[in-house]
């Protein structure tokens, strides 16, 4: 991954922007909603965020539920638990997890409401931003609370730039655009996690680094779902592209085409195709 270190200066003007926006508008939010990927509860985790956002009452959305391992994952929720979080394991493709976002949204925010009221406030309408790095579903997050299709929803990291709050039909308004922060991408595994994942532009990944990470990833943790999606009971690198590559026929020149293979299991992962993986593993 060293190469694409350097590549990932494309990303250090959206941080900048990121992080002075959040500064900037933090005295009007009453609550975060930090956004993570329950495949990579670790890996997706912004390391410095709670400096950014200080006492700030903040909920932790790990999103994709529906593509995680449930198992490994819930041993990271109770783990951000035991620290203190807020946590909320949701599938955003599911509209009674956004009424649990509210709900709990509402629990947190009640005895601030309670204060108001003691001062001889009315409630006031609460005022949420949404965080998180690279694709872990920020906008689709924003659009569905906000009942609207308006900051824009791709399966590709950096999509969101610009500024507004947005009404819901809750209590609640949104800020139309999410900050989008970094992870330290020091440790290996953690940037490969990010782009088996998604969070990291294709455009830059070596594919075959991303593809033989996916299936060793699969071979060491999830062996069924290997066998169940391409037939592959062992790990030899070779031997695992000759198989899908055969399997989805892949060729170049009566040879396997093993850059069409590799793209054809980051997609498998992207799509969710393959599911119920965990890539950071608790222990
Ligand atoms: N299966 C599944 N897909 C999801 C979920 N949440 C988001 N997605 C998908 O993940 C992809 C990225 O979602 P976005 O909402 O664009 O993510 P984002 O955080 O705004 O990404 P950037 O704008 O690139 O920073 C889209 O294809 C979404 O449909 C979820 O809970 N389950
Ligand atoms: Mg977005």
């Amino acid at each position: 991954m060293n190469e694409n270190k350097t590549n990932i200066n494309w990303y250090p003007g959206h941080m900048a922007k990121a992080k002075r926006l959040i500064k900037e508008e933090l005295k009007n939010i009453d609550i975060i909603y930090e956004v993570i990927d329950a495949r990579i509860p670790y890996s997706s985790k912004i390391k410095d965020i709670d400096e950014i956002v200080k006492n700030k009452l903040k909920i932790l959305i790990m999103t994709k539920k529906d593509l995680c391992d449930l198992e490994e994952t819930n041993k990271w929720c109770k783990h951000y638990e035991s620290k203190g979080y807020n946590v909320l394991l949701v599938d955003l493709n599911n509209n009674k997890d956004y009424e649990e976002i509210i709900k709990y949204t509402n629990k947190l925010t009640t005895s601030l409401q309670e204060k108001r009221k003691a001062n001889g406030l009315k409630e006031k309408e609460i005022r949420a931003l949404v965080i998180g790095i690279p694709n872990v579903g920020k906008s689709t997050l924003i659009n569905r609370l906000a009942g609207k299709n308006i900051a824009s929803v791709e399966n590709r990291a950096g999509v969101t730039k610009n500024l507004t709050y947005l009404k819901t039909k809750y209590n609640l308004a949104i800020l139309d655009t999410p900050g989008i922060l970094w992870p330290s991408l020091d440790e290996e595994n953690v940037a490969l996690n990010l782009a088996a994942t998604g969070a990291i532009k294709k455009e830059i990944l070596n594919m075959d680094e991303i593809c033989l990470h996916i299936l060793n990833t699969l071979y060491n943790y999830y062996p069924e779902l290997l066998e169940e999606k391409y037939n592959i009971r062992d790990n030899d690198a070779l031997s695992m592209y000759e198989i899908i590559g055969k399997k989805v026929g892949a060729f170049k020149n009566n040879e396997i085409n093993y850059d069409k293979v590799s793209l054809k299991v980051y997609n498998d992962i992207l799509s969710g195709v393959i599911k119920g993986v965990t890539f950071d593993r608790w222990q």
